[in-house]
């Protein structure tokens, strides 16, 4: 390591771009020109932070006026802006902050104004920090949590402030106009009056950026921080104890946003425990927060060990229950229909609750995309997500339409991600990982963006410039945007081809290859083999309708497309199908060969992605180019050992040859499994 900033010093030495360690993220200051600002509305806090931005980053005429005016134009939406040359127009202050920064990075990105009118897709656009009071993140890989440290956690230093300060800006800056700022699972002390304290210092940060806070709740807080005997929602005294814990939020934080809830899932408590409901717990507590404006997003992230085919049961128990949830909570759902993986299906609840309000979840952290070592831009897997038509409501029903209020009447819209922002300097551990936080808040605020407009804008204000040379366009950012295009379909190649999911090492926290895991007694639904279920006679997860039915929570022609693997895409053929070796595939290739090319491509991709970032060495900075550079030979060594590692394991049961073409195995079975896969870092 010691070597290793040895060299990065002297690359610095050697190149003529100034050093970036990537704490500015999207936002490098700029040589900013001259500007007048006249602003209409008083003189609030977020006008405040709108005239600054335009004076610290004005990149138009020299001496240009720019008027933000507040106005009563019905066509513009929530926080939505009109946006002119020189003038940004909207219905609230928020808005005209949010015009501000669409109008520096147009200016910054070369992108044409023309009149236009941007409303926000959701009107609700969260991060949701996993972050725990002693200042660990459940699935960081950027360092501790910028909220909460183990000592003297509840003392709030200026370095914490500015700190928030930056973060609450870049949020702005893209959209993101709130933050849970706590794990969904809860530690019950967040509600107590000492870390209410410190909840209300961040809310006072975060606020002239337009974010509200939120906090999750563990649901037994009536008994573990209350004293009661039970958390029952139906209690009258549990009832009671929300109301004044909410009412004890708003004195502090009068703009709180609500509670964030993780119920009757993995070990946490929830309404079930007393024989009641989802919509019994989200009620209670939307009825506490209802006076004061706020919000609940419920999330619908539940299965149990009982289940046959953990896939189904988010469906199963939320359906039953459209409609009967107050117009203040909106259930939360996971992209897909398991856990984040780097490929699934869209969760079978899009569209099927069309009486409930519902957000879609997606999480930023890489927590099974080799976290903040391997280079994994999100976009594509959102967009996926976001465009997949569910037919719920005929064709046309996207993922995107059935949460953002198109499709369905929904009185609050939004959409939550992950975050993936620690104490690191560069904020997210991986420098390329920062486009994940940014494309998150620009899909937000409009789910039609396409990924490779959001890559351009991103690459264009993280690594371009005035200073950038003159054919930084040719030899920069095209071979690096399509660098990040396809780094998803890289992962998903090298770790999890063709509807594989879930077969991560657990040992190495989800990180490298673990088809065998299977510690005694660990619950089947959470050992690889639930998952791929290879035996001699195939692989892959039944759930036609000969199977685990899963296909029937989707609405037709999916659940037939599905149901049959010829016409079921490839990408999600062993998701719903156990095949035989030597099924035939679209291409013509065995299954076994295809899985076999697939593995190989992704380990050349990353080699692809090594030369590209080589090659791109004189157009970037000393300092941000080694990283990068370090990270991808880690990323290239974690490939080789995902494909090793399945190709040797999979093949005990297909007992066929790797085709020749592949790139043989570097290692051996036994080998990987003793070294339990330690990732190089
Ligand atoms: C916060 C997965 C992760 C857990 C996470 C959980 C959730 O199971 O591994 O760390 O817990 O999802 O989303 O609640």
């Amino acid at each position: 390591m010691k070597r290793f900033f040895l060299f990065l010093l002297f690359l610095s030495a050697a190149s003529s771009l100034r050093a970036e360690d990537g704490h500015q993220l999207w936002l490098r200051p700029q040589r900013a020109a001259p500007v007048k600002v006249v602003a209409t509305g008083k003189n609030s806090l977020l006008l405040a932070t709108a005239r600054q931005e335009l004076q610290q980053g004005w990149q138009g005429k020299p001496g240009a006026s720019v008027a933000l005016t507040l106005t009563k134009d019905k066509t513009i939406k929530y926080d939505g802006f009109r946006l002119g040359p020189t003038s940004v127009q909207a219905a609230t202050e928020a808005g005209l902050l949010y015009g501000v920064y669409e109008l520096l990075r147009r200016q910054q990105t070369g992108q044409p104004v023309q009149n236009d009118l941007l409303n926000p897709s959701y009107e609700h656009r969260l991060l949701n920090h996993w972050d725990n009071p002693d200042g660990s993140v459940e699935r960081g890989y950027a360092g501790q949590s910028i909220f909460w440290r183990k000592d003297s956690a509840l003392v709030t230093t200026s370095q914490d402030k500015t700190r928030w300060q930056e973060y609450a800006r870049a949020n702005a800056s893209v959209g993101i106009n709130g933050a849970v700022i706590n794990n969904v699972n809860a530690a019950p002390q967040i509600l107590s009056a000492e870390y209410l304290t410190r909840v209300k210092a961040i809310a006072d940060v975060l606020r002239p950026y337009g974010v509200k806070t939120y906090l999750a709740v563990k649901f037994s807080s009536p008994v573990l921080l209350g004293g009661l005997k039970t958390a029952d929602p139906l209690d009258p005294a549990v009832v009671k104890w929300w109301q004044g814990k909410t009412k004890e939020i708003y004195r502090l934080v009068p703009d709180f946003g609500g509670f964030l809830v993780k119920a009757s899932s993995e070990g946490q408590p929830g309404p079930q425990d007393y024989g009641r409901t989802h919509a019994d717990g989200a009620n209670m507590l939307a009825d506490a927060v209802r006076p004061h404006g706020g919000l609940v997003m419920w999330r619908a992230f539940v299965y149990s060990p009982n289940d046959k085919d953990r896939a189904k049961q988010a469906y199963n128990e939320f359906v039953p229950l459209d409609g009967k949830f107050r117009d203040n909570v909106i259930v939360q759902v996971k992209n897909g229909p398991i856990d984040f993986q780097p490929r699934e299906p869209f969760s079978p609840l899009f569209g099927a609750l069309k009486k409930t309000s519902v957000m879609p979840e997606f999480q930023i952290t890489q927590e099974y995309l080799g976290h903040s070592i391997d280079l994994a831009f999100l976009a594509p897997m959102w967009e996926e997500c976001l465009g997949s038509d569910t037919h719920q409501a005929g064709p046309g029903s996207t993922v995107a339409r059935c949460t953002d209020g198109s499709v369905y009447p929904q009185k609050h819209t939004a959409m939550a991600g992950v975050a993936n922002v620690g104490l690191d300097t560069n904020w997210t551990g991986h420098d390329f990982a920062q486009a994940n936080w940014y494309a998150f808040g620009r899909l937000a605020w409009n789910n039609q963006l396409k990924s490779a407009q959001i890559a351009d804008e991103w690459l264009k204000l993280t690594f371009g410039g005035p200073t950038a040379a003159a054919d930084w366009n040719t030899q920069f950012l095209t071979p690096v945007k399509q660098l990040m295009l396809d780094s998803r379909e890289a992962i998903v190649n090298y770790s999890m081809p063709l509807g594989l999911h879930h077969i991560m090492s657990a040992t190495r926290e989800h990180y490298g290859p673990g088809p065998w895991w299977a510690p005694p007694k660990m619950r089947a639904d959470w050992t690889p083999r639930y998952y791929h279920q290879a035996d001699s006679a195939g692989v892959g997860f039944n759930r036609t309708k000969t199977g685990s039915d899963a296909v029937s929570q989707y609405h037709e022609p999916l659940a037939t497309q599905f149901n049959d693997p010829t016409t079921c895409p490839d990408e999600y053929l062993l998701w719903f199908h156990h095949l035989p070796w030597d099924f035939k595939m679209k291409s013509g290739n065995t299954l076994w060969n295809e899985l076999c090319a697939h593995y190989d491509k992704g380990v050349q991709q990353v080699r692809q992605f090594q030369k590209v970032w080589d090659k791109a060495q004189p157009y970037v900075d000393a300092e941000r180019f080694a990283v990068v550079q370090h990270k991808l030979r880690s990323q290239s060594g974690n490939a080789v050992q995902w494909k090793d590692a399945c190709l040797l394991y999979f093949q005990q049961f297909s007992r066929m040859p790797i085709p020749a073409d592949v790139e043989p195995p570097m290692n051996n079975l036994d080998a990987i499994i003793a070294n339990d896969m330690r990732p190089r870092r």
